[in-house]
Order: structure tokens, then sequence, then C-alpha cells
């Protein structure tokens, strides 16, 4: 196999006699007063690079954002895009001739953007299948497909689907408007949308292809501070890892539990497996992005402990659930020995998805709601902040949910006031998050519901819909102002500064 690096990405070039297939990353685009501005390897599309390598397809792999991740270009609409220009992506593209070409399409936020790319594949390759997957594209499918740039949705998880929709192409079964494989949807010759059954979830990762390391290394992932914020040590290599993803709750609000499923993932043994070759390559700070890594607390610690044991700094970014601290489920197991064991094995900030002060928004939300016991977070947070662990809090503003709930000035107010008890009581920093409608959600449903003519696929920093007696421009600008309230000077300063957390 050849590997060629070039700035944008990487190809592995196999045998001139299988399909290529091209994987892109759009350029993405943020509001420089409200949003951060934020990117990094994309793992879900790494792992499908990584499944079709090891199938013996060529695969290129070009991340149109973070190959310029510091390229900032004014768009007509007042947003900045931070990537490729749409004239250094087509001079990427045009080096290369794939069959096939998909786009990963994460967030709904970028949609546009997404779109711009695949107008722009179209136009470098019009023969070129063009398939679109993640969890914008999985949650808005129907909407996804009426675009003349996309022929094809690949739903849910990609790694089986993916390769195995290539090879079908491959020997000539599936075309641009047809396919029988599971799990895919696309426009028919009519130019109907079919949507063939769903694909079973794998139901462990452990039989995966090994990671091509050659994506997660890349030097465009080689950034000074990773998407949360500063690193620690500065020095040496981070990548990024996934232990399992899916989640066992089915928040009205989320998507992640009808994207991936219930929890599964890699068993111990293949993670470390893992965590030595990317020892090996030069690694020392490990960035977790589960959505529910204390899924199963005990599980996660020994993760912990293999961390530790290959000597990397770590940070827990997808998320650990305050109600876990609370009730991690595992008798005689405390909040106080979890922290203990996150300190100990090298943990030095994880975001606490903390939430609500509000009770009813959460219960509502079909979400556990003992995060509300506002004195024992206060514990907690304490707890973290004096053994020196960072703990990012987030928390959601703006709540109207199906049933009528609806949450008042006030009752934002009132989240806000604990956010500022919790900084007060030592988190790193607050990120205040407003509640948006994720295509495929349930709230989405609702929402569009009540809102048809509303654009609803924002960022959670920037409002779509009126609530609480406000326009969704006053509660964003309510968020800076908030924002600005609970953190402190210094830690706005570097927020403003990297469009990144404030620390
Ligand atoms: C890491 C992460 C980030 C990172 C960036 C990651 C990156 N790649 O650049 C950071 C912290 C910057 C981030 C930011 C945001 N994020 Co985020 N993030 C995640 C997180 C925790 C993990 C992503 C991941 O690696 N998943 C694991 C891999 C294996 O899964 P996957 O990426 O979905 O890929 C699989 C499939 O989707 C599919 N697939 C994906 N791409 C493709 C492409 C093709 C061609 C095919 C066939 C298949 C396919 O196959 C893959 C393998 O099965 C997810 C939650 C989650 N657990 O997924 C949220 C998530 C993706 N984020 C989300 C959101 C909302 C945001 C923000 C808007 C939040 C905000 N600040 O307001 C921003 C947007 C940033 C922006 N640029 O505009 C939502 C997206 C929902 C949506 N429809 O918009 C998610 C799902 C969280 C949630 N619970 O709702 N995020």
């Amino acid at each position: 196999m050849r590997i060629e690096s070039f700035s944008e990405g990487v190809a592995f070039w196999q045998d001139s006699n299988r399909l290529t297939v091209l994987l892109l990353v759009p350029f993405y685009s943020f509001w420089p007063r409200y949003e951060t501005k934020r990117a990094g390897c994309p793992i879900g599309l790494e792992l499908i690079a990584s499944e079709l390598v090891a199938q013996g397809f060529n695969v290129i792999f070009i991340d149109a954002c973070m190959a310029a991740y510091e390229q900032l270009t004014p768009q007509p609409d007042g947003t900045v895009r931070y990537g490729l220009t749409d004239d250094q992506l087509r001079n990427v593209l045009a080096r290369f001739n794939p069959v096939v070409a998909g786009i990963t399409s994460l967030f709904s936020n970028q949609h546009g953007n997404v779109e711009a790319v695949a107008q722009i594949v179209r136009q470098v390759y019009p023969k070129a299948i063009i398939i679109e997957g993640g969890g914008h594209a999985t949650g808005d499918v129907n909407e996804v497909l009426k675009s003349q740039n996309v022929d094809m949705v690949v739903r849910k998880e990609g790694l089986v689907t993916f390769p195995a929709l290539c090879l079908s192409v491959e020997q000539g079964k599936s075309w641009r408007n047809l396919t029988d494989e599971l799990g895919v949807s696309f426009k028919n010759e009519a130019g109907r949308i079919v949507e063939n059954l769903d694909r079973p979830f794998l139901p462990n990762f452990d039989g995966l292809a090994e990671r091509k390391l050659e994506i997660p290394l890349h030097p465009m992932y080689n950034t000074p501070e990773h998407t949360g914020g500063s690193r620690f040590p500065k020095e040496g290599r981070f990548a990024t890892m996934i232990f399992r993803v899916g989640c066992g709750f089915s928040c009205t609000f989320c998507l992640i539990w009808k994207l991936a499923g219930r929890v599964r993932g890699y068993g111990l043994v293949r993670f470390r497996q893992e965590v030595v070759r990317l020892k090996a390559a030069g690694v020392t700070q490990i960035i977790i992005e589960d959505d529910m890594f204390f899924d199963d607390i005990p599980l996660a610690l020994a993760v912990a402990e293999i961390l530790k044991e290959y000597d990397m700094a770590w940070f827990e970014e997808g998320g650990l659930s305050m109600f876990k601290f609370m009730n991690p489920g595992v008798p005689g197991l405390t909040y106080k020995q979890i922290l203990d064991k996150l300190v100990e094995t090298g943990c030095y900030r994880f975001y606490l998805a903390i939430e609500s002060a509000n009770k009813q928004s959460l219960k509502k939300s079909h979400k556990p709601h003992i995060n509300t016991e506002v004195d024992l977070a206060e514990e907690i947070v304490r707890y973290a902040a004096y053994k020196g662990i960072q703990a990012v809090g987030g928390f959601m503003l703006g709540f109207k949910t199906d049933g009528g709930h609806e949450e008042s000035l006030e009752d934002m107010e009132t989240t806000v006031a604990l956010a500022y008890r919790l900084k007060l009581a030592g988190l790193a920093y607050v990120m205040l998050f407003i509640v948006t409608a994720i295509p495929g959600t349930e709230l989405y449903r609702y929402l569009k519901s009540i809102f048809p003519h509303l654009d609803l696929r924002t960022s959670h920093e920037r409002s779509a819909f009126p609530v609480g007696g406000l326009t969704p421009t006053e509660l964003t600008e309510r968020r800076l102002q908030w924002m600005a309230y609970v953190n402190s000077k210094g830690c706005m300063e570097i927020a403003q500064r990297s469009k990144n957390w404030g620390l």
C-alpha cells in the first residue's frame, strides 16, 4: 500500500482495479459574536476510512475544515468560514478521481456548508455517487436528499453500511439510484426517496479494523489547543479516542440513542491495543469523546487505569453526567472515590453535564433530574476543585417541551444562578447552552409542528425559537451576558481570544 500524506489529508493507494472512495469533512463556519469555533479529528469518518482500507479500497481522506483551521473567510450571511475556500477545495479535489464521495454531516447548524461542499464535489466529479452520513444526515434524511447534489444517505452507523455499499457499487449491484443495502436512503430514477430498512448496530467494536493512525496523527490535527481548550501538557501529541458509543437514556432533545442505539463499543483488551499503538506513535495525551463514558463506571475507571499505565494525560470531552456522580449505581462507590481515581489516572479536565436547575424541564425531557439537588452538586464541584481537576459545567437554557412545559425567563435565571453558585464552588468554566431542536429528535418534531416557518437548525449558542417571552435574538444576547456574569473576566478573555472554552 502506498500512503500519500498531503496538507489537506491522506490517500491510501492499494490496487488500481479496486474502487476509489473519497471521504470528506466539510469546511465549517461560525457567528463570531455568539459561537465558539471548534472542530477536531472526526472519529466516525476516520473509523470508516480504516474499514475501507482494510477491505482493500483506495481511500482518499480530506478534511476541508482542519486543513485550514486558522483561515477565516467572511461569508455573505455574516458568518465566518474556517477551512478551505471553495477554490482551494476544488483544487485539492481536482487531483483525484473517486467513484464514490462520502461527506460527513454531523452538525445541523453546519448543514449549509455540507450542501456547499456537496455542490463543489458534484461540479468536480459529475459522475461520482455522492453519499452523506452522520448525525445530521441521519436525523434530517428526507430534507438532505432534496438536494440535487446528494444521491444517498447512510443512516446511523456507517461502519458496516458504507463499506458494504462501496463493495456493492464496485460489483455493479448498486449505483446512483439504486441499492439494496440496509441502512441506506436514496433517490430512485423517478426522483422518489426510497428508505431501505435499518441495518442492525454492531454488537461491539472489537472486530473493527485497526485505526489508520495517519489520519488522527496528521499534522493538521496537531493544534496548539484542542476542542476543549488548552491542553496539558502543552508539548507532545494528542489523539482522540472513543471507547463506547450510544446511550441508555431516551432524552427527547438528544439524537444519540437513535443514532447509535444503546451503549456498546470496544472491550478493554482492544482499547488497550489502540492505546499501545498510539503510545508507540508518540502520543502523550488522549481526548475521550464518549457521550456516556460513565454508563458503566467501573468499566470507565478500568479505561482510566489503562491510560495511566501508558502515562497518558487525558480529558473527557463527550461529558460526564452529574447524576452519575450523585448516584454511581455501584454499591459502596462514592463520587469522591470516582474523582480520586480520575485525578490519579491523569484526567485533568472533564465536561460535567449538569443541564438545569429546573426539575420539571429535565423530567419532561425524560432526563434524570437528580442533577437539581443543588447542595450535593455543590459538594461534588468543590471536591473536584479541591483535587485540582477542571470540571467544565454544562447547562441548558430555554426548555420548551411537548405537553406545554415552557421555561420562563425566571426559570432560566434559576439555572444561571445555579451555574454561578457552582462556578464559585469551583467549576473551571461554565458553558451555558440554549436548548436546540436537533432534526430526528422528538423535540424537533414538536417544535417544527408549532414553528413550521422557523429554521431550527442552529447551534446551542444561537437560539432559533421564541421561549419564555424572549425572541431568539434576545435569548442569544442574554446568553452572552449570562456567560460573562457567571465566568470570570480571565476566562472570558481566553474564550474571546481563542473562540473556544475559556481555559
Ligand atoms: C466530539 C464532538 C464534538 C467536537 C467536534 C468533533 C469533530 N468531528 O469535529 C466538538 C466539541 C467541537 C463539537 C462541537 C459541537 N457539537 Co458535537 N459532538 C461530539 C461527539 C461528543 C462525538 C462525535 C464522535 O466522534 N462520535 C463517535 C463516532 C463514531 O460517531 P459519528 O461521528 O456519529 O460517526 C458515525 C455515524 O454518524 C456515521 N457517519 C459519520 N460521518 C459519516 C460520513 C459518511 C460518508 C458515512 C457513510 C457515515 C458517516 O458513521 C460513523 C461510524 O458509525 C458527538 C456525540 C456522539 N457521541 O456522537 C457530539 C455531536 C455530534 N455534537 C453535536 C452538537 C450539536 C455540537 C455543537 C453544535 C454544539 C454547540 N456548540 O452548539 C457543536 C458544533 C461544532 C461546529 N463545528 O459547528 C450533536 C450533533 C447533533 C446535530 N444534528 O446537530 C452531537 C450528536 C451531540 C448530541 N448529543 O446531540 N462536537
